[in-house]
């Protein structure tokens, strides 16, 4: 099987870090660059924490590019109520000395499509869409390189920034504005379908099983995480994890049904700003570009995921 070739585009974040495990680990995903934009934290820590996590599970010769501080237009907000004040609030890793690259992530971003192949790069964007948003205006011939944008954001029938409004998108809502209306295509992983990424407490224990430093950081992660998700929504089970969906998109398209469907993003909304709006009267137009998830095999997730952690060990 070919490898996908990916650009990772994060702010780490706990689900964000678990999306990088699964991309370095899983042996169909070829992790071009991981570049990093403001968002769960501010862009130095959450740059930080890309290294980090990028070093810790052994990334080499790849670059890490750190890209937007803030929004185009809205001023920053931040995720630290998820994510903590390091953005990775209860784990450990080490410093890391992985060089930076010293490119901007949107002249990364650029020069990586232009480098390759048209339509084998899979731009994987899990958090606000400021770079890719800056990319695709600085080099619009990007549209045309690019084999698809598959993106953790949004919701159709739900938010959680807002009543109706995601976090990725609510904090950028005019860079997803533009994302979502270049004519590449464009997968919508929102969270009606990473709310089904639940693992089990039999999952949770199957990784802790793997007594590795790695599986030790996710155990940690999803504990921190799942505390504060418990609090919030007064549950007993286990969090969602948002961003992995996103990459197990790009290694399997099995794992996921999707529906084509046209998407705009709202602005002006005083209570609606940043919401995904999905029309889903008619059959999508022959034109459509978008689609979003609807429904996941959550325990296929994980033995992808459980796989990858393996293979990082
Ligand atoms: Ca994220």
């Amino acid at each position: 099987m070919t490898q996908q070739k990916i650009i990772l585009d994060c702010d780490p974040g706990h689900d964000d870090a678990m999306a990088i495990l699964l991309a370095l680990g899983h042996p169909d995903i070829d992790l071009l660059a991981i570049t990093t934009v403001v968002g769960n934290q501010t862009l130095e820590k959450v740059t930080h924490n890309a290294r980090a996590i990028a070093q810790f599970a052994g990334m080499k010769n790849r670059p890490i590019a750190a890209g937007c501080h803030r929004p185009l237009i809205r001023s920053i907000q931040n995720a630290a109520q998820v994510h903590g004040i390091s953005g990775l609030d209860g784990t450990h890793l080490p410093e890391p000395t992985l060089a930076l690259d010293n490119r901007h992530a949107v002249d990364l971003i650029i020069e990586t499509l232009k480098s390759h192949p048209a339509k084998t790069i899979t731009l994987v964007p899990i958090g606000g869409l400021t770079n890719i948003a800056l990319a695709v205006r600085k080099a619009p011939e990007i549209v045309e390189l690019v084999k698809e944008v598959v993106l953790m954001g949004g919701g159709y029938h739900i938010g959680n920034q807002s009543a109706v409004a995601e976090f990725n998108i609510r904090i950028d809502p005019e860079a997803a504005h533009i994302v979502f209306n270049e004519k590449w295509p464009l997968t919508m992983v929102g969270l009606d379908l990473t709310h089904q990424a639940k693992p089990t407490a039999q999952i949770m224990a199957d990784i802790a099983a793997l007594n590795t430093p790695i599986s030790q950081f996710v155990t940690d992660s999803m504990n921190y995480y799942t505390a504060g998700y418990r609090q919030r929504n007064q549950a007993t089970d286990y969090a969602p994890v948002n961003d992995p969906c996103a990459v197990a998109y790009v290694i399997d398209k099995t794992l996921i049904t999707t529906q084509r469907v046209p998407i705009n993003i709202e602005l002006q909304g005083q209570l609606t700003c940043g919401m995904t709006v999905a029309d889903f009267r008619h059959p999508a137009p022959q034109d459509c570009h978008t689609q979003v998830a609807v429904s996941l095999d959550n325990p296929r997730l994980w033995q992808l995921f459980i796989n990858a952690l393996k293979n990082l060990a």
